[in-house]
């Protein structure tokens, strides 16, 4: 199969809540819309990248320009005999893993329209459904964050998971596990402390967390060695790992014992099948993370953590926690018992509906082969 045509469009979607976490306070989610179209047939891919280089380096600008001007024309060059094999062929562009995953997981979903399957069969998944987990920014106060986590708990998500960051972690652990004793909860500091934070960071190990997410730099593995090392919580590692091969180092460093796998963040489907396998041939849990996707990004999560390595909940909430209105239909739900069930239809599997994504739109951009 040769592309014939890539569509970029820039959205913008008011956030039913603002979501701030150590590197930011979000209002409004501004992200890009990728469509790929061959043979008749278009597939979509939704972009993890943000307006601003503070979780990750890349923006929805970099994106842009990376995909006009290098990753659009490698792929229209590239014969594709299945959706694997575009990442080896957008490899001469170094990094940019949000660009390419935006590029491949659009190729992906367009083929299993074409082969007329979901898309969690085409990556080797299952059906059936998945567990729901909840991501819990920063809040005003601890009474404020009682109250979400209560409201979350109750909507039945399977573990919860708060943002923490320097002065604002254990009185907050603290509160919620006197209030909430057996609640399968996590932490996640997007980067915020150093080894400085040692002796600190030790203080979680009282307070039985599933794991502790990302303390330390956003490009680091040796300090996290260290640190799990001298901690009894498992490390999760997020934004240090961006490739199969950061996986393959972190593993071997002993720099974490779980891993989220974002696919917009290792650059795509194939390179998360990768980690997907790496970490399961040693017998290390994975889950998805999120990053406040609209539906169809939410899909496509929903797709990959059917995978048997998927083990832990993830970051998979319900659109309406999000969005007034999401742009597929119907919009994902989770069930009082905290599942989400896995689609069935060809591709994403839910409808996405155009007029709301026109209304989000803000530019568009289309590439012709
Ligand atoms: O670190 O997992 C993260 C959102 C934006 C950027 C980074 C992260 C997050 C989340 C939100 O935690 C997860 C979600 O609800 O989609
Ligand atoms: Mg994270």
């Amino acid at each position: 199969m040769r592309l014939e045509r890539v569509e970029v469009r820039q959205l913008g979607l008011p956030l039913l809540q603002p979501f701030e976490t150590s590197f930011s306070r979000q209002t409004r989610k501004e992200f890009l819309l990728l469509t790929v179209s061959a043979d008749g047939i278009s597939g979509f891919g939704e972009c993890v990248a943000e307006r601003d280089p503070y979780y990750l380096p890349e923006t929805n600008g970099t994106v842009v320009q990376i995909l006009r001007d290098f990753l659009v024309p490698l792929a229209f060059g590239v014969d594709l005999a299945h959706p694997r094999d575009l990442l080896p062929a957008l490899a001469r562009v170094r990094g940019h893993e949000m660009a390419k995953a935006a590029l491949e997981m659009a190729v992906w979903e367009l083929w299993a329209r074409r082969e007329g399957v979901p898309l969690h069969r085409l990556l080797g998944g299952r059906g059936g459904s998945i567990l729901a987990g909840v991501s819990v920014g920063l809040q005003a106060d601890v009474g404020a964050l009682l109250e979400r986590v209560d409201a979350e708990a109750a909507a039945g998500y399977r573990r919860i998971k708060i943002k923490i960051k320097p002065g604002r972690d254990l009185d907050l652990v603290r509160a919620l596990r006197a209030r909430f004793p057996a609640l399968p909860l996590m932490v996640d500091a997007n980067s915020a402390y150093t080894l400085h934070d040692l002796p600190l960071l030790r203080e979680l190990d009282a307070y039985d967390l599933m794991m502790v997410e990302q303390p330390l730099g956003w490009d680091d593995i040796l300090d996290h060695s260290a640190l799990q090392r001298g901690m009894r919580t498992p490390l999760c590692l997020d934004e240090s790992i961006r490739s199969s091969e950061d996986a393959r180092l972190a593993l071997e460093l002993g720099a974490c014992r779980i891993i989220n796998i974002k696919a917009g963040r290792v650059g795509g489907f194939a390179a998360s099948l990768a980690v997907h396998d790496l970490c399961r041939a040693r017998g290390v849990p994975v889950w998805c993370g999120g990053m406040l996707e609209s539906g169809i990004g939410r899909l496509a999560n929903v797709h990959l953590q059917t995978l048997p390595g998927f083990t832990l909940p993830g970051d998979t909430a319900a659109s309406s926690r999000y969005f007034e209105e999401d742009l597929v239909d119907p919009p994902v739900v989770v069930s009082a018992d905290g599942l989400i069930g896995v689609p069935e239809k060809p591709g994403l599997g839910h409808e996405i509906v155009w007029p709301r994504v026109e209304r989000a739109t803000r530019s568009l951009e289309s590439f012709s082969a």
